[in-house]
C-alpha cells in the first residue's frame, strides 16, 4: 500500500469543513455525477489516503473498495451508518465521528418533538393560521406530557441527555440497550417488546446501521399500542418505516415525532396528512453552535491524523 495523506471530499460539506480541508490540505472534491465519478475513481482513486465526509454521504462499500490506499475516514457526525466499517477494519483504515459536541441539541431536539406531539403544538399552530379559532372556537385538548412512562431505546451519549431532561418533566424513565448501562438509576428492560408494552412514548436514540436495521417492528409499535407515542432522532433505519406508516394510517399508535426518515429526504407522503405526526427534516444537530462544534471536531481528526496517523475520537 503507498502511503498518502492526498484528502478527497466525499458529499458537501459546510463551508467552515470545506474551505479548511480545500485551501490548508487541498481536498479533491469527489464528482457527484454518477458517470464522471466512475472515470474519476478509475483514474485517481489510488491517490488518496484521507476521506473527508458527513454522515449522510459516507464511505460505503464500493467507494471504498476504489479508494486501495485509504487509511482514514474523518466522519463529519456521530452517526457513521453510511460508512463501510467493516471493510475499513478489516483494511485497517481507521474511522472518526464528531461524538458528544451535539448531545445536547439532538436531545433538545426530541424533547421538541416529544412536547410537540403530545401537546399538539404543530397541529394548534395551523389551527390558529387557519382562522380556526375564530371560526371554531378552542382547540381540542391533547395530552400531558410531565409525569409520562417513556422508554428509550439506546441509552447511549445523547440517550442519556434525553433522560436527563425529561426528569425535569417527572417522567419515569426506562430503557432498552444490548447490555445494562453503569452508573444510571433507570430501569433496564431486557425486552424491547416490554418496555414498549410499559411504556407511554417510546424514544428511538440507537445508533443506526445493520445491527438496529428494523429494531422498531411491527411487533414492538404494536405493543407501544394505540395510546402510544413514538420519537424518532436516530436514523430512519432502526424503524421498520413501513410498519409504522400502517399503524399511525389505521390509527393503531396515538402520534409519532420524526425527525429522521428511512429515505432522505423523502417523507412517506401518507405521514403528511396525518395530525397527530410531526415531521421535520433531520436537523437534530442543526444549531449554529453545535455545527461549528462539529466542524472543529472534524478538522482536529483530520489535523491529528495527517499529523501522527491518530485520530481525536475515532469510532472504536
Ligand atoms: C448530521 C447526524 O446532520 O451526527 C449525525 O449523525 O445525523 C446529524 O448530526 C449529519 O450527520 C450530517 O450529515
Amino acid at each position: 500500500m503507498t502511503t498518502t495523506n492526498a484528502v478527497l471530499q466525499v458529499g458537501p460539506l459546510m463551508p467552515a469543513v470545506q474551505d479548511p480541508i480545500t485551501t490548508e490540505y487541498g481536498a479533491v472534491r469527489l464528482p457527484d455525477n454518477a458517470d464522471e465519478r466512475a472515470a474519476f475513481l478509475a483514474a485517481r482513486g489510488a491517490e488518496f489516503g484521507v476521506a473527508v465526509t458527513s454522515g449522510r454521504f459516507g464511505v460505503g462499500t464500493g467507494l471504498m473498495q476504489q479508494l486501495p490506499n485509504l487509511r482514514a475516514v474523518v466522519n463529519f457526525g456521530v452517526g457513521y451508518d453510511t460508512t463501510d466499517v467493516a471493510q475499513a477494519a478489516e483494511r485497517g483504515i481507521a474511522v472518526s465521528n464528531t461524538p458528544d459536541v451535539l448531545n445536547d441539541c439532538v436531545a433538545d431536539t426530541a424533547l421538541a418533538l416529544y412536547l410537540d406531539v403530545l401537546r399538539r403544538i404543530s397541529t394548534a399552530d395551523r389551527y390558529v393560521r387557519r382562522g380556526d379559532w375564530l371560526s371554531k372556537g378552542n382547540f381540542p385538548l391533547a395530552t400531558k406530557a410531565s409525569g409520562k412512562r417513556v422508554g428509550i431505546v439506546g441509552l447511549g451519549r445523547i440517550g442519556k441527555v434525553i433522560a436527563r431532561r425529561l426528569e425535569g418533566f417527572d417522567c419515569l424513565i426506562s430503557y432498552h440497550n444490548r447490555r445494562p448501562v453503569d452508573g444510571v438509576s433507570y430501569e433496564y428492560r431486557d425486552s424491547l417488546i416490554d418496555l414498549a408494552r410499559d411504556s407511554d412514548v417510546l424514544i428511538v436514540a440507537a445508533a443506526g446501521g445493520p445491527d438496529s436495521a428494523g429494531l422498531i417492528n411491527a411487533e414492538v409499535i404494536e405493543a407501544l399500542g394505540r395510546d402510544g407515542y413514538l420519537i424518532n432522532i436516530a436514523r430512519g433505519s432502526v424503524v421498520d418505516e413501513s410498519a409504522l406508516v400502517a399503524a399511525l394510517v389505521k390509527g393503531k399508535l396515538a402520534g409519532a415525532g420524526l425527525d429522521v426518515f428511512a429515505d432522505e429526504p423523502r417523507v412517506p407522503v401518507e405521514l403528511l396528512g396525518l395530525d397527530n405526526v410531526v415531521v421535520l427534516p433531520h436537523l437534530g444537530s442543526g444549531t449554529h453552535e453545535t455545527r461549528a462544534g462539529m466542524a472543529q471536531l472534524t478538522l482536529a481528526n483530520l489535523k491529528r491524523f495527517l499529523d501522527d496517523g491518530t485520530l481525536e475520537t475515532p469510532v472504536h
